[in-house]
């Protein structure tokens, strides 16, 4: 049975930007819980769904905040579970003030971090940590990198002059 991925993000305003991380997760057949917790208006909530993620059947986390972006670096303080970052693009900045607060770590509690609303990559790369340990989660994989080749050569295939 796969592991269950939480998908934590700091504010409902975050939720159009994750869809994709959710459908991703629910194409390759891996459970998702859907939470909005901050670091900073919720920081109980961050402590206790982190510090409890490995009991209560999560294998991954995935963190999506904007601005001063400090939820992935939060929970990753908690848990020893992986901890995926997805910086939210901001109006003031675009995004660089999200991302460099979570890529910024302090040595000893890394963040694997994506791209600016690099919400599906989230996805994948979780999908890649869980399947390390899940035969089937590995072989759906294959067939995504092989469906996207082969997606990519019938363009080339178009466009060839
Ligand atoms: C962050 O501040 C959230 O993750 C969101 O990206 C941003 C704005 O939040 P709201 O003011 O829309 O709730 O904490």
């Amino acid at each position: 049975m796969v592991k269950k991925v939480a998908v934590v993000m700091g504010s409902d305003s975050d939720l159009d930007t994750m869809r994709p991380c959710i459908s991703r997760l629910k194409a390759f057949g891996i459970p998702a819980e859907v939470r909005i917790i901050s670091a900073h208006r919720t920081p109980a909530a961050a402590e206790q769904l982190a510090a409890h993620a490995a009991e209560n059947g999560f294998g991954v986390i995935i963190a999506a905040a904007g601005k001063a972006a400090h939820l992935a670096g939060v929970l990753a303080a908690y848990t020893t579970l992986p901890v995926i970052g997805v910086p939210i693009k901001t109006s003031m900045m675009g995004g660089l003030d999200s991302l460099l607060s979570m890529v910024q770590m302090p040595k000893g509690i890394p963040v694997a971090c994506v791209a600016v609303d690099g919400a599906d990559n989230a996805a994948i790369l979780a999908a890649q940590m869980l399947a390390l340990s899940d035969e089937a989660l590995s072989a759906k994989l294959a067939q995504f990198k092989a469906d996207m080749a082969a997606e990519v050569a019938k363009k080339d295939e178009k466009i060839r002059m």
